[in-house]
Order: C-alpha cells, then structure tokens, then sequence
C-alpha cells in the first residue's frame, strides 16, 4: 500500500486533528482540486485541444480574454455551483458576483478566483495557474457584492494549481503551507511537501524591469542596491527572474525565497497597482506569510486592506521578509522626506 497522502485524507486527518476544515469547507477544497484537474488537462492539449488563441472578448479589466481564461472561468462556475458549499463566487473574468442559482442549495462561503493567471504565457506554453480564495459568507441577509468586500486576513483558506512541468496544488487554511502534485496516472493530488517556509534571507529578486523608469523613489532604490551587488551596499550579487504569472513567480519564492515585486508605477498613476487585491494579492500574501514571509503594499500589510471594490488593484511586494521589510522602510523613509 504507498505511503502517498491523498489531498482527501490530509484534508480528513486535518479536520481530525484541529477541526480547522469543516465538512463544507473541505468539499469546497476538493471540488475546486478537481477543477484544477479539468483545467490543467485543457491547458496540457495546447493545441490540440483548439483552446489556444484569443477568445475575441474583453474582461472586466479591458483585457482581451484567451479561450482558455473563459474555458477556466467556466469549469470552476459549473464544478462549484451545485454543492451546496457556496453563496456566491467572483472572479477576475467576471464584472459582477455570481450567485448560485436558486436550483441549488446556497452555502456558507465565498469563492473569489482568477481562473486563469498568467494567460499571456498560454501561447508560449510557459507555467500558468489558477488562483482561489476563500472567505465566509456574512450572515442574516442575502449575499451580495459587499460580502466580499472583507480584508484578506479573514480568508479561510487560499491556494494556486500551477500548470507547469507538474501540476501542483499549493493550499493554506491557516496552518502551514501543503504542496500536492497531480498523479496523472490516479487522477489524484497526492501530498508531496509540508510546512513549507520561505528562507528569510535571499538573493533573488522578481519584477518587471522594463518598467523601471516609471517606478517610485523605494523601488528604484531597492532594485538598484541589488544591481549593485556585492560591491554595493547589499555586500551580495542579486539574480533577477520574471515569469509573468504571478503563480510561477510565487512558487519559485515559496519553494527557494525571493521577493516579488509589482509596484506602483507613473504608467497609470490613478490605479495603485498592477494586480488585483481580492483573487491575487490576498490568497498569494496568506500563503507567503503562512510560510514566514511577509507582503506589504509598500505601506500597510496585504492582508489588513480593507477592499473597497470587488476588482480592486494593489502595489505588491512579497517574499523573504528580510526583504520585504527592507523596502518597507524605503517607502517609510520617502514618506518622511521633505
Ligand atoms: P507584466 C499576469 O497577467 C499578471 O496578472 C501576473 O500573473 C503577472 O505577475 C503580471 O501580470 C505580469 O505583468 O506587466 O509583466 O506582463
């Protein structure tokens, strides 16, 4: 008999042990698992599957959606509808909230997701992922956009699928970060790694560096000390990488350390950020800080925002907390400059 630990039965000795996974909440997880599952063997046919290529559609950021993002948006609406684990679901590919159909019972959570991150690498066959987040439902009214307006330290669980050279399910509900990877041959997530910690300390930085005559005064700053490497005043050469999908980017942090940067910039000096707070930011901060990371917006924590837009956007900046707390008190430091 293997050894192998099913996401099923961690998610069974963990409700066991520490009652942190209720009945509803782990049969939100394990049908959001398999979604992933349908999700990566769409994206593993490429081309075969004619889900390459654009959709010929926009979303809710004014971004030109690609098959596969509407594909991947719909696999997990129809897989998390009917159980009767849910209220409501968002997503990044949808303007409004979507409520479950009267048809089906309505649970006690809410599901936010970015059914497809990455999908600019899709065509290149570079790492993708589908990020999620869970929150509880407010109580005594019907669910409604403001339910979700909650700050990220109230999710109860969060996690990604990275569809990469393995498919690999990384999942927090608050004790630790659990790695499982996809046996294709059983159709199943087995637990692959535990307790994973980001190192404190790196040498590894991610950010887009065709952006840096745009960035602000602390990023400028930062990024340059470590060009400067050991001759600098970091005393230690930097290597640089970017994926352009946050998961990718972020696995390689949780699993090796680095720090993550998508900051503000002069491009769009009204939008706070890149990337959006509730269905990126949020479930990838809780992540990082269950392993010993941190993630700040450059001022304040991730995860104490209070949103007030469901598709809200945030500066972020993630990853070993050594160097998390380094560009905090750059941004700290520009704030007291006259
Ligand atoms: P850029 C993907 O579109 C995404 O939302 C993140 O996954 C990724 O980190 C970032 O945008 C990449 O942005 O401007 O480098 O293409």
């Amino acid at each position: 008999m293997s050894n192998h630990i099913s996401l099923t039965r961690y998610l069974v000795e963990q409700q066991r042990v520490d009652g942190s996974i209720p009945a509803q909440l782990r049969l939100l997880i394990e049908v959001v698992a398999r979604a992933c599952k349908s999700i990566s063997h769409a994206v593993n046919k490429g081309a075969l599957g004619g889900v390459l290529g654009p959709a010929h559609s926009e979303n809710v950021q004014g971004e030109i959606q690609k098959k596969l993002d509407i594909i991947a948006n719909e696999v997990l609406i129809e897989a998390n509808e009917w159980g009767g684990h849910l209220a409501a679901m968002a997503s990044e590919e949808m303007e409004d909230i979507y409520i479950v159909p009267n048809r089906y019972p309505q649970g006690e959570y809410l599901l936010l997701f970015d059914p497809l991150d990455g999908s600019s690498n899709i065509d290149v066959n570079v790492s993708i992922g589908t990020i999620f987040s869970v929150l509880r439902k407010p109580e005594g009214h019907d669910v409604a956009e403001g339910d979700f307006l909650q700050a990220g330290s109230q999710q109860v669980a969060a996690g990604y699928c990275v569809y990469g050279p393995q498919t690999t399910l990384v999942l927090t509900v608050g004790h630790g970060v659990a790695v499982f990877t996809l046996d294709r041959e059983q159709g199943s997530f087995v637990l692959t790694q535990e307790h994973l910690q980001v190192p404190e300390e790196t040498q590894e930085f991610a950010i887009n560096m065709s952006n840096m005559r745009h960035w602000d005064v602390p990023t400028r700053r930062y990024i340059d000390e470590c060009l400067q490497g050991r001759d600098g005043p970091r005393g230690k050469n930097f290597n640089m990488r970017w994926v352009a999908s946050m998961v990718a980017d972020v696995h390689r942090i949780l699993t090796r350390g680095g720090v993550f940067m998508y900051p503000w910039d002069q491009r769009e000096p009204n939008k706070p950020g890149k990337l959006r707070l509730m269905y990126e930011a949020n479930p990838m901060s809780w992540l990082i800080e269950q392993a010993g990371g941190a993630a700040t917006n450059g001022h304040q924590r991730i995860l104490d925002i209070v949103p007030t837009q469901l598709h809200q956007r945030v500066s972020v900046v993630l990853g070993s907390k050594s160097e998390v707390e380094q560009v905090r008190r750059y941004y700290a430091e520009a704030a007291n400059m006259p």
